[in-house]
């Protein structure tokens, strides 16, 4: 019995995955490297520091620890100034009416992100009130494949992790939410979730009943 859906917020709720790409190449570029929309998916639900690591591993780039936190604080700043230029207009189509559905028939609903930014984002696009619980990078200790931030969300409602589904658009986090016994939903393309219940390509049009249907006689 599903009581519960967690969303992750970049790239299901909102495109900032979009703004992060931006804000990550202008730092690889400004380190005179580059990386491919393909090397894109890997930093998908993945740390601030964790992205910067990959970013430098794949440019052969070597930093100390003290360049490294500089050099995250400088992504991240890039990466506000879109943020915080965001409005409502830029939540996801679709995704408000699948929110009002799920509210009007009683299923509770949490937000699970790496980003220390949800919160901002959140207010930004005018949607922090719609969540029970939000639980951002803010308040893990460990990121995505980690289920913690699932975990942590499911805990915050009373629920277990069979009675929740987790909505994904990174191959990380679909393999965090199936780690901690959720029923995972991956939002983009199948060949990035392949570990996914199920797959849909975004939130136009989809009824939750059709999701229910599509993940019945699955285990977590
Ligand atoms: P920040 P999600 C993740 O958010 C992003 O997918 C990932 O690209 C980013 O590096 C991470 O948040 C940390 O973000 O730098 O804002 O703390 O998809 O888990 O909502
Ligand atoms: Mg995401």
């Amino acid at each position: 019995m599903i009581k519960a859906c967690i969303f992750d917020l970049d790239g299901v709720i909102v495109d900032t995955a979009k703004y992060h790409f931006i804000a990550w190449r202008r730092l690889a570029n400004h380190l005179g490297s580059d990386f491919s929309e393909e090397e894109n998916e890997k930093l998908k639900g993945v740390s601030r520091m964790d992205s910067l690591n990959l970013i430098l591993e794949w440019g052969g780039i070597q930093k100390t620890e003290k360049e490294k936190k500089e050099l995250a604080e400088l992504k991240n700043g890039w990466y506000r100034e879109y943020i915080l230029q965001m409005d409502p207009s830029e939540i996801l189509d679709g995704v408000l009416p699948f929110l009002d559905h799920l509210a009007r028939i009683g299923i509770r609903m949490a937000v699970g992100s790496s980003s220390k930014n949800a919160g901002t984002i959140l207010d930004q696009v005018g949607l922090t009130h719609r969540f029970e619980a939000i639980i951002d990078g803010t308040k893990i200790t460990r990121s995505k494949p980690n289920p913690q931030v699932f975990e942590m969300g499911a805990e915050a409602m009373g629920v277990s992790p069979s009675e929740c589904i987790v909505f994904e658009d990174a191959e990380k986090g679909i393999d965090a939410a199936i780690a901690g016994g959720f029923f995972a939903v991956g939002v983009g393309k199948e060949e990035n979730l392949g570990h996914a219940h199920y797959v849909i390509p975004n939130f136009i049009g989809v009824a939750f009943q059709d999701i229910l249907k599509a993940i019945e006689g699955k285990t977590p």
